[in-house]
């Protein structure tokens, strides 16, 4: 690269300043387009010290676009270091010599070797006069473009000083090749045992794996004399290795921004008001490290500190001079203790916090204090999201209770690493390897679930595995369990409801089997003996092919209370879910209802009933289950769906937050106005003793976690809302950019648009107007002319949409009064959710003054318009992102941009064959006709997975 580079420089330096273009690409401290789109970053502008840091504050200055040395009277070491860190990459540079220059370019660099705390040290690309500087020793191997004291360069020319020379250090996982001048002079593999034998004889010898940091900072030399470098550019590479950069987790080996550190980057504060007042009032935290969980607490609190505040904050015991960070409860912190705040506290049950300012022993204090030591790590993490978002925390003063108690995770990870839904490559949890090897990830894991206060992790597919709950597995998620547990988070299993007959050949799974009661009775007791902070089952019963009491002739409350029985003891609970496909039926939306309304009142207290937040699935769109609202004593929990199962799965940019928020602040007119989902949830209407909220989520071994980075936000989106149904899906789309992106309001402004608008973009361009299901079988392409599409669409002559209504299935009966009247009516119903309740004529006159043919093409070519405008404003964010995720988002909107339309065009040809009306002319035409688009179901290949 940098050759090619080099050479086209020559030529253009020949062919003069003929073009505009190509003068200004050839410009110092300037990136051409080209290089741009290959991910070169600058490391210097030329122009200011942003990215670097001298060490000694002082010993550069920027003189004619270069980073100069200053030679001060007395000779001093005095480097400037790149704040980044990088792993692998490749790096050019020019640099200008003049008489007896030393100096050099370290990379690698990091200042961790141990009893060397505090140096940055590293591997160390020479930069000499070789002509009138000699080393009094071991001269012939620290000559110009040498790896520093240990290989020589292969030629070792005679560089003219005055003159501008261009440098290129490659580092490839352990290939690591110098260049100068467009010649490759040094090569060398830093595993081999040669470059081992090397070090050991040179001045490096003492050094515990020298050399060996996957990732580190670059560093440029100031030893006292004279030399100027400019055109700093690197090119960040691939890792070669699966998670190299895990194995010291904590998130600490991060080598580029692949968002593998979701929210939690950390990143040096970039407003310097905001990051000296912070630093003014963070000198030191106090805690005490009496817990697993305040350990945690502590980790995280540094960590997040000394990345934030570019600082390394001290951890002190008792009080010091400064101002402070005291964390803790009143039992395990005197300064907390001392605070009297029990009248506070009583409020903020076992998860609450308080954050405030106090005077502590007459010093000016932020205090983060809990009843336990979760409350505290929650705490934390709602502090380091304050720092990282940007908030003033002159008069902090917060309060904040979990509204639902169980805030659950729901994976659907397969015994053999797949990932149903999942998208994102395997599951995270490496079977193969448990109990004896703790992935680090898991830590991560836990770390990422506890900050938005998840507190309860189901391990395993609803379509389980019955294996699962045998010995080997119960030994394997121990180990994870016992990782969870410092976080708050408890496991939890999804069981297969005939188990006792899988694995120990039972005649029957019948729940009032004696025998059957006998069997989980044991089982339970020896899951608990494993995993003393299992949660409890999750069940999916009778759906879908799953096995479930009625198999066996009795009902779903007769067979979640034998497992909560058998749970009881432990304080376990069962988690029922109420999504049910049993024997195909005239209209699904009913079933739920149809199945578990009779049931009320029946279940055990510690079974709580799991309901999707729609009738039917995770569609696109749909209203919410008339179930919330409903159940009036069974306790009841939401389980929505982050994973993009029916939304562009992998592929597309869809934030779910405006999904959810919806459904939460949807009225369910249950006893009266004003009472919504989020309230019914909360246990604010009916008195629940369990509430919760749930999300199928999908992090797997994709580096950043979710295989498209926005589906990140969802994620974060459903953490946060588990917390607190209240937040507005806009304010947290906010604090997920600033944490993940930028704090630059631009970014933000531009990034919360594109989220904002994208969940109606994706309702658009797939099933707009409440229509439903009409996507292929992989649930990623549309096909509204398979059967099941027909069956829920019903296009014909007449019109289109499912008529449930008094006249057709009667399911707007499920409502409470009025909404069941306001769905009845084809001209109260929400113009969004009418092809869901009703049956419409084609020339049905909408609000728009458009017919119903009209209006639904419209919204289709709507859908596609949308995408355009995304990929328009995300374009406009080159530069204000990072390369690596900006090209990702940008490829993957390409892609979404090709579905709109496939989609658009299916949907519109297929219906025009019963509307036999006309695409309005100023709409632009399909590119092909149906046949083909029918072809395409068949020709496109979207993953099982
Ligand atoms: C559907 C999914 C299927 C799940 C099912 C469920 O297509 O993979 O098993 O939901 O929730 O949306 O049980």
């Amino acid at each position: 690269m940098v050759i090619n580079l080099f050479k086209v420089y020559i030529f253009l330096t020949v062919i003069g300043l003929a073009n505009n273009f190509i003068v200004n690409s050839q410009q110092p401290n300037r990136l051409t387009q080209a290089e741009k789109q290959e991910g070169w970053q600058l490391l210097f502008d030329g122009k200011t010290f942003t990215g670097l840091k001298m060490l000694t504050g002082d010993g550069w200055e920027i003189k004619d676009g270069a980073l100069k040395a200053q030679i001060g009277s007395e000779h001093g070491q005095k480097d400037i270091i790149t704040q980044q860190r990088f792993g692998n990459f490749e790096l050019v540079f020019e640099f200008k010599i003049s008489n007896k220059t030393n100096s050099g370019v370290k990379y690698a660099v990091t200042d961790n070797y141990p009893g060397q705390e505090g140096k940055y040290l590293g591997l160390e690309y020479q930069i000499l006069d070789n002509v009138n500087f000699e080393y009094p020793e071991r001269g012939e191997l620290r000559t110009l473009a040498s790896l520093y004291d240990l290989i020589p360069a292969e030629t070792n020319r005679n560089m003219k000083p005055g003159k501008w020379h261009t440098s290129k250090i490659v580092v490839n996982g352990n290939h690591i090749e110098h260049w100068l001048n467009g010649k490759k002079v040094v090569d060398y593999d830093r595993s081999s045992e040669r470059f081992k034998a090397l070090v050991q004889v040179s001045k490096y010898k003492d050094l515990k794996n020298f050399g060996q940091a996957t990732e580190g900072h670059i560093l440029f030399q100031n030893e006292g004399s004279d030399i100027a470098f400019r055109s700093i550019k690197i090119k960040p590479l691939e890792t070669s290795l699966v998670f190299p950069s895990e194995t010291n987790s904590q998130f600490t080996a991060i080598n580029n921004e692949d968002g593998h550190r979701l929210w939690l980057r950390y990143e040096k504060i970039s407003d310097t008001i905001f990051l000296e007042a912070y630093r003014k009032d963070l000198r030191t935290v106090i805690l005490n490290e009496s817990s697993e969980t305040m350990k945690a607490v502590k980790n995280e609190i540094i960590n997040g500190l000394n990345g934030l505040l570019d600082t390394k904050t001290p951890l002190n015991l008792a009080m010091t001079d400064h101002s402070t960070l005291v964390l803790g409860t009143p039992s395990n912190s005197t300064e907390i203790a001392s605070l009297n705040l029990q009248d506070q506290l009583h409020h903020l049950g076992k998860e609450g916090f308080l954050i405030q300012r106090k005077t502590v022993n007459k010093k000016n204090t932020i205090v983060i204090a809990a009843n336990t030591d979760i409350g505290v790590l929650y705490g934390a993490f709602h502090f380091l999201r304050m720092l990282q978002t940007q908030q003033s925390i002159e008069e902090v003063s917060i309060k904040s209770v979990p509204k639902v108690k169980l805030r659950m995770a729901n994976h659907w990870d397969n015994a053999n690493r797949t990932v149903e839904r999942g998208y994102a490559g395997l599951s995270i949890w490496e079977w193969a390897t448990l109990p004896e090897y703790r992935h680090p990830r898991y830590t991560d894991f836990a770390r990422i679930s506890a900050s938005l206060g998840i507190n309860g992790v189901v391990i395993n597919n609803v379509n389980s595995d019955a294996r699962f709950i045998t010995d080997d597995f119960l030994k394997k998620i121990a180990v994870l369990s016992d990782i969870f547990r410092p976080y708050g988070i408890k496991t939890y299993l999804s069981i297969n409801y005939s188990s006792p007959v899988t694995l120990d050949g039972l005649e029957t799974a019948d729940p009032l089997n004696p025998k059957v009661i006998d069997w989980w009775y044991k089982k339970t007791e020896e899951i608990y003996s494993n995993i003393p902070n299992f949660g409890g089952f999750l069940v999916k019963a009778d759906s879908e092919g799953q096995p479930g009491p009625k198999t066996y002739g009795r009902n779903h409350a007769e067979g979640a209370n034998m497992l909560a029985e058998a749970l009881n003891p432990y304080r376990g609970i069962v988690i029922w879910r109420a999504f049910v496909y049993g024997k195909r039926q005239e209209d699904r939306v009913r079933e739920a209802y149809d199945e578990f309304v009779p049931l009320d009142g029946m279940f055990n207290d510690n079974v709580i009933l799991q309901v999707k937040n729609g009738p039917i699935d995770f569609m696109p769109f749909e209203p919410f289950s008339p179930l919330f609202g409903t159940l009036q004593k069974t306790n009841t929990m939401i389980e929505f769906q982050v994973t993009q199962e029916y939304l562009g799965q992998g592929n597309h940019l869809v934030y779910k937050g405006p999904m959810f928020t919806e459904t939460l602040n949807a009225d369910t007119y249950t006893k009266g106005e004003g009472n919504t989902v989020g309230n019914v949830l909360a246990g604010e209407v009916f008195k629940y003793n369990l509430t919760g909220m749930a999300a199928v989520t999908n992090p797997g071994t994709d580096r950043n976690w979710t295989g498209h980075p926005f589906v990140q936000s969802s994620w974060y989106a459903f953490g946060r809302l588990a917390w607190d149904y209240t937040y507005s899906a806009e304010e947290l789309a906010e604090e997920w950019i600033r944490m993940t992106f930028s704090n630059n309001e631009m970014v933000i402004n531009k990034v919360k648009e594109i989220m904002m608008k994208s969940a109606q973009a994706s309702i658009n361009m797939r099933e707009p107007l409440g229509l439903t299901h009409i996507g292929t079988g992989s649930h990623y392409g549309p096909a509204p002319w398979s059967r099941r599409s027909v069956r829920f669409h019903h296009a014909d002559k007449s019109g289109i949409g499912f008529d449930r209504t008094t006249k057709g299935s009667k399911a707007v009966k499920q409502y409470n009064a009025p909404l069941d009247d306001i769905f009845n009516d084809i001209d109260s119903v929400p113009e969004e959710y009418l092809l869901w309740f009703h049956h419409v004529g084609w020339d049905h006159k909408m609000k728009s003054g458009r017919t119903l043919w009209q209006e639904l093409v419209y919204k289709y070519y709507e859908g596609v318009e949308t995408v355009r405008w995304m990929q328009k404003e995300w374009d406009s964010l080159e530069g204000y992102i990072d390369h690596s995720r900006f090209s990702h988002v940008k490829a993957l909107l390409k892609i979404q941009e090709k579905d709109a339309v496939r989609w658009r065009n299916s949907c519109v040809l297929y219906f025009q064959t019963f509307s036999e009306k006309p695409i309005p002319k100023e709409l632009e035409k399909p590119a092909y006709n149906l046949e083909y688009y029918k072809n395409q179901e068949k020709l496109i290949y979207v993953s099982k997975y």
